[in-house]
């Protein structure tokens, strides 16, 4: 009920003024010589073949998702019965646990496959310790400077908000400021004392450390790389705080927790949820867009063509009739809020490259040894590693995205390899466990 409402009550309310906003935005978009506001956005990534590529990765990491949402489906029907989440269907979209369905981790308690063993869900452990907002941020920034990466200014802590005020009607979504000035940096978070809120500290603190490199460049360089860039900074920082190692030594775990089979398959599977699930809700947040803005979809099959996409690339399905009527796209904050999406699947693709990068520099990780998996490694307190990412990120939007990329990973293309390698425990493992439980990977798209 409490999603319906959401629904009406943001999306269902915009449906006309959207309408009558593509129509502006690309009558924008064309002035500067743009075919659309899906080209316009486009130019960012400086490359002509930049949707083949997001398609390409997508049909590497499809296979993997295909896995994730199956085994997840099983587990869902043994929890709420087969009338509810039937075989070969696609799952309903309130039971992932989030709004959008677009990062699964609040089921993680649903679907652990060892339930009793290590939980990365350090949530009860930071609210015994009294973690607060302000603890959390402190934390954030100082696994950047351990990096020899930059503290933030006074300005930082006096002008940001990180707390929802009472009383006071905010927009809660997370997001960081620059503003231009060389001093004055904020983030703007209704922070709770949550792992997942933890995470989120983590990104935005990536955007301010990102906004500190480059504060001298000349204002049109000061940027990311692309988007995708600036999404991915925290991320990769977040990925170490979040391994085991690094929670025994901020004192989240206890230091005899074990790290054997169960708990990596544990570990793994609830980032995944995190990391795998959102890859084709990030592709069809802007799939709907291109295809909306360059008039392929007209304003009477919005929705429609939402839950079409929705089905066919995410694999799930609305638990209640939505027409015309509705406006589900409306929904979520960056279609509100105009911004432009496929930066998030760049950056969940990056930001895996960019760990593996830095754990190779901190000597964290070592491809050919296996007792040195990729997932365990934390760079915490590694100035190497800090100088690398310094080197891209004092860069920013100078040169092109990757001459960026090669100053941290030697590379100079997306490649969704080190994602792969990272969960490759996990992948073996679903593959078998959907075989046991005899789950037929896909759904029948004729609902
Ligand atoms: O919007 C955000 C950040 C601010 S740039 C909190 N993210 C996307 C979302 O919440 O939909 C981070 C990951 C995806
Ligand atoms: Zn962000």
């Amino acid at each position: 009920m409490f999603l319906k409402r959401w629904h009406e009550q943001s999306g269902g309310k915009m449906r006309d003024h959207y309408e009558k906003f593509v129509e502006l935005s690309n009558e924008a978009s064309r002035m500067n010589n743009f075919s659309d506001t899906g080209a316009y956005w486009l130019r960012n990534y400086e490359s002509d073949t930049f949707k083949e590529d997001i398609e390409g990765l997508w049909q590497t990491i499809r296979p993997f998702y295909l896995q994730l949402h199956a085994y997840v489906r099983a587990k869902l029907r043994d929890h709420y019965g087969e009338d509810k989440v039937p075989k070969n269907q696609p799952i309903p979209a309130h039971l992932l646990g989030n709004m959008w369905a677009q990062t699964w981790g609040n089921i993680d308690d649903l679907v652990t496959p060892y339930p009793g063993k290590t939980s990365i869900d350090v949530t009860p452990e930071m609210l015994k310790q009294g973690y607060t907002p302000k603890k959390m941020f402190e934390m954030s920034e100082e696994f950047f400077t351990s990096m020899g990466l930059l503290p933030t200014p006074p300005e930082f802590w006096s002008g940001s908000i990180i707390e929802k005020l009472a009383g006071k009607e905010m927009v809660c979504h997370a997001s960081a400021w620059d503003f231009c000035n060389g001093k004055d940096f904020r983030i703007k978070q209704c922070t709770k004392v949550t792992m997942e809120d933890f995470n989120v500290v983590h990104h935005e603190m990536g955007h301010i450390q990102y906004f500190l490199q480059y504060k001298n460049l000349p204002l049109v360089y000061r940027d990311g790389a692309n988007s995708g860039f600036h999404e991915a900074v925290g991320d990769s920082l977040a990925l170490s705080v979040q391994t085991l190692k690094h929670l025994k030594e901020i004192g989240l775990l206890d230091k005899s927790t074990p790290q054997d089979h169960e708990a990596t398959i544990n570990y793994l599977l609830a980032t995944a949820l995190k990391k795998i699930a959102f890859f084709p809700f990030a592709y069809i947040m802007d799939k709907w867009r291109w295809d909306v803005f360059d008039g392929s979809v007209k304003s009477t099959d919005y929705n429609g063509h939402w839950w079409k996409l929705r089905e066919k690339y995410q694999g799930i399905r609305s638990p209640v009739t939505r027409s015309e009527n509705d406006f589900d796209p409306g929904a979520k904050y960056h279609i509100a809020a105009n911004v432009e999406y496929i930066r998030y699947f760049v950056s969940f693709v990056i930001q895996f490259q960019f760990y593996k990068s830095l754990c190779m520099t901190a000597g964290q990780y070592d491809p050919h040894n296996r007792s040195q998996p990729l997932h365990e490694c934390d760079f915490y307190r590694n100035k190497e590693a800090g100088a690398k990412l310094r080197a891209m990120l004092a860069m920013g939007a100078s040169r092109p995205w990757p001459e960026a990329m090669r100053a941290v990973t030697g590379q100079d293309r997306m490649d969704a390899s080190a994602f792969r390698e990272y969960f490759k425990p996990l992948e073996v493992w679903l593959i078998a466990k959907n075989k046991e439980l005899g789950e037929p990977v896909g759904w029948d798209s004729d609902q």
